[in-house]
């Protein structure tokens, strides 16, 4: 048994076929989010995740690529590692299934099973497609023809081996049965019940010759067979524990508490894992979790479709924490879930900019403004009601997300701590205590709706921080708390009559900036601090009580004005006033535009034009070169623009200026006049799409 303290939690471990992608995401940040609870809450954390490189897939893969499998391999993990690392992951082991001593263990227990009788040798028939390289069975195949490839199928027969998981059917339906933990959700676990009771569990084949396939680890007892990838790849839950560890650690974290994976393979841990580990007298992991599955925009994420979400893009675009908010947030987890940007800016904006970002800088600027920049001590009761209220909530929140992370419950959980901010908002309006800064008499209870609202926000960032671990730091030290996330957090920050009190506060940079798509603006302003207006107006008549004044549509902030360069064809509409509030725009809109990047290969001016310069561009290597006249003149001397790598509009129809062609406009800031040109900091490769 493991200890009870400890808390063992895997992912799946994915195929190095091609880069990950969203779905990859999803399930390492949930086992993030858990793994980062726990050790915050005292528990001995390992988490594991890894990458399965053996089989047909990687094969297949690293054959198109015309080089080695390991090679392939080598030259793909890196692209999730970092993944691993832009995300904030904090996994304990990565483990790769082609690492010797994995291959090793996996060997010896073929051996072990082998030398049991658990695993025999006869033949197989099937009908075998030799494009997809595997076999269907009978009900499988429509009309002579591969379900997947549609190609014919062959009768073949070959010999294989087999372990005898027909055996443990009545075994795995007790344990089950028993262990209502087991397989979760419920709707999971009364499918794979259910496929238990109707059907006959027949044994598995765990082996491929190798004239079919030689990626793969040799069986032990015959050189002309690899192991098959499935029987491979899942004892990586427990070889991690042999040798990723400075001392062999089965003991302490076997079995796992948690093994995450997406449905699509809940079948081979639910049956063939389990039946596994009965045949080798190892106990089964406490929970398989199965989630649900991600569609892009409602479709099937796919490469041919070409919906497929970059995680990286989306880290460069919003940041980690907002992206891994957005995971959890927006879908229950075990259900499905669809993803798109627009659901993505709506949800950072309303609850990560509008909600937890303003709710401390709002905070913070009145404790910088009425307080010296002190949390004041709490003094006397401003709006009693209310104020019990949020000793309540807070009071039961900790108990509440403990139960939320042991019920895998991670939305619930963003909820009630949403609820909190909620109602913080709702008392710092209602307080108004920029109206109880102007009477000293009030200032008692001033002092205690700071040091309420800096109480909340204290116990919001240790609550936050398993979801959004920089965001949480970030809260943390602007409060002026020294908290160590690295370590178990004492239980005292979690309860809600600790005082607070005397802490010079840190204010720094709003946590989130405001995303705002307008029609010809494109601005990323960041969130102005609430009570900087709501002090300036005080109590102007006509604000409704309670009103949000921030960053809503009525007070917009104002960031600089990102504006297509005034060269072009259509000169009227691309030159906003900048004063005027621009009509919105959906994404699917904005997606019309395509921008991409550019390195100027010459420019020139246009004679008897002092605006106008004309440039040719590269969208790069052995693609399209073009023509691209931009009223950047006044600006910029030609030459210096040479080998700068710029932003066009790729797909604006073309139109002469002054009887020459422009293939597209150039991104320049500034209103009529320009004042600097969209550059990048990075070294990107011309032609790269720009988001
Ligand atoms: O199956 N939505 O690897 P894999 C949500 N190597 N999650 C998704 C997803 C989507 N659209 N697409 C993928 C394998 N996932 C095996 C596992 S474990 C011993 C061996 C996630 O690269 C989800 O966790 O195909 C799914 O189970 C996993 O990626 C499959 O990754």
């Amino acid at each position: 048994m493991s200890h009870p303290n400890s808390f063992y939690i895997t992912t799946p471990i994915y195929y190095v076929n091609d880069v990950p992608h969203i779905g990859h995401a999803y399930t390492t940040v949930a086992a993030d989010v858990l793994a980062r609870y726990w050790r915050l809450r005292g528990r001995d954390v390992f988490f594991l995740t890894g990458l399965d490189e053996h089989g047909q897939k990687v094969q297949q893969a690293a054959a198109k690529a015309g080089i080695d499998p390991q090679v392939h391999c080598d030259k793909l993990a890196p692209q999730f590692q970092d993944l691993w690392k832009r995300l904030n992951i904090s996994n304990n082991a990565f483990i790769r299934t082609t690492d010797i001593s994995h291959k090793s263990v996996v060997q010896q227990y073929l051996e072990d099973l082998f030398s049991k009788e658990l695993i025999y040798k006869d033949n197989y028939t099937g009908w075998y497609c030799t494009f997809d390289e595997r076999f269907w069975t009978e009900k499988d195949i429509e009309a002579g023809l591969c379900p997947d490839c549609k190609r014919p199928v062959e009768r073949i027969s070959e010999h294989n081996y087999f372990f005898k998981m027909g055996q443990y059917q009545n075994r795995l339906i007790e344990h089950i049965a028993q262990h209502p933990n087991f397989i979760r959700p419920e709707s999971r676990r009364n499918e794979i019940l259910g496929f238990l009771t109707t059907q006959k569990l027949g044994d598995l084949s765990i082996s491929r010759p190798k004239s079919r396939l030689s990626w793969g680890i040799e069986l032990p007892f015959d050189k002309d067979y690899v192991t098959y990838v499935w029987f491979d790849a899942l004892v990586n839950y427990v070889s991690a524990l042999e040798y990723l560890r400075a001392t062999p650690s089965r003991e302490q974290y076997w079995p796992a508490s948690v093994h995450l994976v997406g449905k699509d393979i809940l079948t081979t841990h639910a049956v063939y894992w389990s039946t596994m580990l009965m045949a080798l007298n190892l106990p089964l992991p406490e929970t398989i979790f199965a989630h649900g599955w991600w569609t892009v925009n409602g479709e099937k994420m796919s490469k041919s479709r070409g919906n497929v979400v970059d995680p990286n893009k989306m880290v460069d675009q919003f940041g980690a924490d907002a992206f891994r908010y957005f995971l959890f947030r927006e879908v229950p987890f075990g259900q499905d879930g669809d993803f798109s940007q627009s659901a993505m800016v709506t949800n950072i904006n309303s609850d990560l900019a509008n909600g937890i970002g303003n709710l401390l800088s709002r905070t913070l600027t009145m404790i910088e403004r009425f307080a010296n920049g002190t949390i004041p001590a709490l003094g006397t009761p401003a709006l009693p009601e209310l104020e019990a209220l949020i000793a309540a909530t807070a009071t039961t929140l900790p108990e509440r997300i403990d139960q939320g992370f042991t019920a895998l419950a991670f939305r619930e959980n963003l909820q009630a701590i949403w609820e909190l901010i909620g109602l913080c908002d709702e008392y710092i309006d209602k307080a108004a205590p920029w109206q109880l800064a102007k009477n000293p008499d009030n200032h008692p209870r001033l002092n205690t709706v700071l040091n309420t609202a800096s109480k909340a926000l204290r116990l919001l960032s240790v609550l936050m921080y398993p979801y959004m671990p920089q965001t949480a730091v970030q809260l943390a030290q602007q409060l002026g708390l020294s908290f160590d996330f690295s370590k178990p957090m004492p239980q005292t920050v979690y309860e809600w009559e600790t005082p607070l009190a005397e802490v010079k506060i840190c204010k720094g940079a709003g946590l989130f900036p405001r995303i705002s798509i307008g029609s010809e603006t494109i601005s990323v302003g960041l969130k102005e601090s609430a009570e900087v207006k709501e002090i300036d107006k005080e109590d102007k008549p006509g604000k409704p009580q309670g009103a949000k004044t921030v960053n809503d549509a009525t007070t917009p902030p104002q960031p600089t004005t990102v504006t297509l360069a005034p060269t072009t064809a259509t000169p009227k509409t691309s030159a906003p006033a900048a004063a005027a509030a621009p009509a919105q725009i959906t994404i699917d809109e904005f997606m019309k535009i395509q921008l991409k990047t550019a390195k100027v290969l010459t420019a020139e001016r246009v004679p008897k034009s002092e605006k106008l310069l004309k440039l040719q561009v590269s969208l790069g290597e052995g693609t399209e070169q073009r023509q691209i006249v931009a009223g950047i003149g006044k600006k910029y001397e030609p030459e210096v623009l040479i080998g700068k790598t710029i932003v066009i509009v790729a797909n604006l129809k073309p139109a002469k200026l002054m009887g020459i062609e422009s293939q597209g406009m150039v991104l320049a800031a500034g209103d009529s006049e320009v004042r600097g040109l969209i550059t990048l900091l990075e070294d990107v490769e011309p032609g790269t799409k720009v988001k």
